[in-house]
């Protein structure tokens, strides 16, 4: 009796979970990512269909305020400027020069691929969030951001129908992308400042990117290049997912 209630309620959830996939599926059939039939990547298509389907609007993270902003530590690489590889000496150029020369490649299937510099970043609408930053390794922080949405970017140079997808590429050699509903969200933007100054090297500086609707690591520091695609690109061997790391961590 018990046990056989078990089973039908084992193979509603079964069948319940079929039709979730199934529906996502039928909706959103090209969005999929195609690496995602791995089966190890299962849990990351989930969770990413159900978000996809439960949030299909552009609903935002919590906003604190100044009050609520807490010490906030620096991760991962707090300087590319001392990495030996030849992206370490062109860092440590820009920022001997306060970042002057800095330029920010922004390409792919764009109307007109464009290279920003730092003032006209700042020329741009720029957005302030209070958010909270949560690390995989189990800690969050409470920071300010300040920054160009990165719509508006997108928007200056324009991105063709063809656009499904954004891949970011770092001065420490980080490749990592997201999809256009998080590239258009409008808390997702390329921060310059935090906590009402200029961006610090640990965090990220010139720029880094905010995705506030994701765990921390898809916040890339120290933009170098952006390329909008029309094919899922997670970076490859050479993402920053290949450790392991889910491409996909909505929270
Ligand atoms: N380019 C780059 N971006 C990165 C990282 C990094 O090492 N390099 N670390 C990630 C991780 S794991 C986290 S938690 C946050 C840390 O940002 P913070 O140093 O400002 O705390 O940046 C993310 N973005
Ligand atoms: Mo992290």
């Amino acid at each position: 009796m018990k046990q056989s209630r078990l089973i039908t309620r084992r193979r509603a959830i079964v069948a319940g979970l079929a039709s979730i996939g199934g529906l996502a599926l039928t909706r959103y059939p090209k969005d999929l990512p195609p690496t995602y039939g791995n089966l190890l990547r299962m849990g990351d298509t989930l969770t990413y269909t159900a978000h996809r389907m439960l949030l299909p609007g552009q609903s935002l993270v919590r906003e604190y305020s100044r009050r609520d902003v807490t010490s906030f530590p620096a991760t991962g690489t707090t300087n590319p400027g001392r990495l030996p590889a030849a992206s370490g000496d062109e860092y440590r150029r820009f920022q001997l020069g306060a970042f002057a020369d800095w330029r920010m490649l922004v390409e792919g299937h764009v109307a007109t691929p464009r290279a920003f510099s730092l003032d006209e970043l700042k020329r741009l609408p720029s957005r302030t969030q209070i958010t909270r930053h949560t690390c995989e390794e189990g800690w969050t922080a409470i920071g300010e951001w300040t920054g160009v949405p990165l719509s508006a970017v997108l928007g200056a140079v324009g991105i063709l129908p063809t656009a499904r997808f954004v891949v970011f590429h770092s001065y420490d050699g980080w490749i990592d992308s997201i999809d256009l509903l998080d590239a258009l969200h409008p808390q997702t933007i390329l921060a310059y400042g935090m906590n009402g100054g200029e961006l610090p090297i640990a965090h990220g500086a010139p720029v880094r990117l905010r995705v506030e609707r994701q765990m921390g690591y898809k916040s890339m520091k120290y933009l170098r290049r952006i390329v909008v695609v029309d094919e899922f690109d997670d970076g490859g061997r050479q993402g920053n997912i290949q450790n392991g790391w889910a491409w996909y961590t909505g929270i």
